[in-house]
């Protein structure tokens, strides 16, 4: 009894002492642990008698569990200090100003492309689309490029290495092959389902997206944004395609009048073909559109060719129609005062807190231009 009693009084005296969690937890291996004290004095239960074991079962078992809650006891109190200390330790001011919030923008090009596409559904128009990788034949072929035309020269075009059925994919070189998809009427399934493929006329469409061209300097970049349309139907004419464009410019450029020309030009898929200015001033430093006595140049256009007709499966006695293309990104930089071309695509982050759009602003065929 006198040993046991020796026994707890050294642990509770050393549990007392345990000045941190690790030194408490070294005490209790030293008593509960597996050759721990306590655990050596249970051990001794086994080789006594019955009558041995009936008194000194309970009292070392009752050590046993008095030391265990010493020390849970003790674990506690030290925990709780440990907690006292750190929040003493600690201050939170709570006058701080919160740290910025980074807020994300729309891409100029992106914003400028949304409005363009709230003003032709204004006019009817839908949107299709399709794929940036295409082939030589709904690149140039069916758009009446002749064989040899320079447009098709590795000089101007992003080629990919020819396959061994010899096709020789690239990347487009302008948004016109989704058009060539819309007029086709084929039995093949689209190459994806939200690429437009096939729908017989009237047509209506507007097709923006990336374009590829092998150019790079202050006024070209590698990559661009095109927006085209097409427009199909019986009885279509020139006239159609100069209401539809210069109502497009009114509405786009918020100017009621604007004056424009329709100058004579050549594109392989159109016939006649044009290039449409608008009136401007460049005399402040800045392009102001809708006065002055200058020109700029915005896009071009023309009477879908016959052979263009036909490629698509189309019978230009039956059907006819214009079809459009200007740069999104440079009509985005005219429309939004932005000087430099090439910082578009610089994605510097500070340029797009400076020229970018909230997301919460975006116009859309639904909400049109507001
Ligand atoms: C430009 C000129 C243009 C077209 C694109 C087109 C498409 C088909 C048939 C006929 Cl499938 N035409 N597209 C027509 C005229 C001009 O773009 O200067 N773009 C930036």
């Amino acid at each position: 009894m006198t040993e046991l009693t020796e026994l707890h009084a050294e642990l509770t005296a050393r549990i007392a002492a345990a000045a941190d969690v690790a030194a408490l937890e070294a005490v209790r291996v030293a008593a509960l642990g597996k050759s721990g004290s306590v655990s050596a004095l249970l051990k001794t239960l086994g080789a006594m008698s019955p009558e041995e074991r009936k008194t000194r079962g309970p009292e070392i078992n009752g050590l046993k569990d008095r030391v265990g809650a010493a020390i849970a006891a003790r674990r506690a109190e030290l925990e709780a200090a440990g907690l006292d200390a750190q929040l003493a330790a600690e201050t939170l001011d709570l006058s701080l100003p919160p740290a910025p919030r980074r807020k994300g923008a729309v891409h100029p090009t992106l914003q400028v492309m949304d409005e363009m596409i709230a003003v032709f559904a204004e006019m009817g128009f839908g949107v299709a689309e399709g794929p940036d990788i295409e082939d030589d034949f709904h690149n140039f072929t069916a758009l009446n490029f002749p064989p040899k035309h320079p447009a098709r020269e590795v000089h101007d075009t992003f080629f990919f290495k020819t396959r061994p059925d010899g096709e020789r994919r690239l990347l487009r070189t302008h948004t016109s092959p989704v058009q060539i998809r819309t007029m086709q009427r084929t039995n093949t399934p689209p190459p994806a389902p939200w690429i437009s493929h096939g729908q017989a006329p009237p047509i209506r469409v507007v097709i923006p997206g990336r374009t590829y061209r092998k150019d790079s300097d202050q006024t070209h970049t590698p990559m661009f944004h095109q927006m085209e349309g097409l427009v199909i139907d019986r009885g279509i004419h020139m006239g159609h395609l100069k209401w539809t464009l210069e109502t497009f410019v009114k509405r786009f450029f918020e100017i009621d009048s604007v004056v424009s020309r329709f100058r004579p030009h050549y594109f392989p898929f159109t016939e006649p073909s044009a290039e449409m200015d608008i009136q401007c001033d460049r005399s402040g430093g800045e392009v102001k559109i809708g006065q002055g006595s200058q020109w700029l140049e915005i896009l071009g256009c023309g009477m879908v060719h016959p052979n263009v007709m036909r490629n698509c499966g189309l019978d230009p006695e039956q059907w006819q129609g214009f079809a459009f293309g200007m740069g999104i990104d440079r009509l985005a930089m005219l429309k939004y005062g932005i000087p430099d071309l090439r910082d578009m695509f610089a994605a510097d982050v500070r340029w797009l807190d400076h020229y970018g759009f909230s997301a919460f602003q975006a116009p859309s065929p639904v909400t049109g231009l507001s």
